[in-house]
């Protein structure tokens, strides 16, 4: 590799790893204490949620996969001929794989974190479709970015599925929404899958599951800190915890300190007191209303939306 890339890239990997960094001492050292919950997904958490999306108790992604293939044709004839599908983290590719196949789309735009894995995709797109073109973008999402200028004159659709927007707080959806019209910009059109609220007693499963995944995705988040921060977390000290706080609309989920303790990294010490929690992630469920309410407070008209039979989850095509 040329030095100076590898010099850049290491560079970009050091920033990464002192957000890391700033962000748990920063956390940690509030009342209450909180983890961010984007740091979940290096690669042990990114397979983790993979396997989470399987398990019989986690209904989004199969209730969106089901709505996004009895309304292919339906959400295709929203899509005008010729346009860019900009997916907002991407993955696997799996979901646009769906909308790609129905409808007219001269380009596809993933936008992911992880550069290998995104690139991977990309690779293996172009054989299944070989006259898409592909333009993978490695950055993460929720940063402003530009489209590729030879994309800039075709109509632009956005992807953003998976209910992602239900991780970030209210105030940092409405802002985020607005970004996306920005980097789309005039008579862009964005398709967006949207968790709606249910009863807790289907909720909570979903957060909490029989087989304990979510409970190894949640718990990941202190072996990370250890393995990458030289942090001394005993897992074993801690418990995952999901309630749904129905007043603010969302699930949270806490690591629960079972006894009194104090954990040591970079050189400074947290104490917890038995039963004391580090909130790690939000995940808010809406009312169809109530998202179109916030879509349209961010610039964006409803034209219509599709759910699953059983009414678990939703997807919503918006115009600018
Ligand atoms: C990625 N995101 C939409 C998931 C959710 O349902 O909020 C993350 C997740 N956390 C625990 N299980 C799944």
């Amino acid at each position: 590799m040329d030095l100076q890339i590898a010099d850049r890239l290491s560079t970009q990997h050091d920033h990464h790893d002192q957000d890391f960094a700033r962000d748990v001492v920063q956390g940690l050292a509030r009342q209450p204490k909180r983890l961010p919950p984007k740091y979940f997904y290096d690669a042990r958490g990114s397979d983790l949620f993979e396997q989470i999306t399987k398990l019989p108790e986690y209904y989004p992604t199969r209730s969106e996969l089901a709505i996004l293939r009895d309304r292919a044709c339906e959400i295709a004839a929203l899509i005008p001929h010729g346009a860019a599908l900009v997916e907002f983290g991407a993955g696997a590719f799996t979901k646009a794989r769906i909308v790609l196949g129905a409808a007219n789309v001269a380009a596809y735009v993933p936008v992911d974190i992880s550069a290998e894995f995104l690139n991977a995709q990309a690779r293996t797109l172009r054989c299944d479709f070989p006259r898409l073109e592909v333009h993978p973008i490695a950055a993460d999402f929720t940063a402003p970015f530009a489209l590729p200028p030879p994309l800039r004159t075709l109509p632009k659709v956005g992807f953003f599925p998976g209910s992602t927007l239900g991780n970030f707080e209210p105030d940092d959806a409405v802002r985020f929404l607005r970004q996306i019209r920005g980097i789309l910009g005039e008579d862009a059109r964005l398709l967006i899958g949207i968790d709606l609220e249910k009863d807790e007693q289907l909720l909570v499963p979903a957060y909490d599951d029989a087989a304990g995944v979510t409970a190894r995705f949640n718990l990941n988040l202190l072996a990370r800190i250890n393995r990458e921060l030289g942090g001394d977390f005993d897992l074993s000290a801690f418990t995952h915890r999901a309630l749904y706080n129905e007043a603010r609309h969302r699930i949270e989920m806490h690591l629960v300190s079972r006894k009194p303790q104090t954990v040591r990294l970079l050189g400074q010490r947290f104490a917890f007191r038995t039963g004391e929690s580090i909130h790690t992630e939000n995940s808010y469920k809406f009312g169809l209303e109530r998202f179109q309410e916030m879509a349209r407070s961010a610039g964006w008209r409803s034209q219509t939306c599709w759910t699953d039979a059983a009414r678990l989850f939703s997807v919503h095509a918006l115009a600018a």
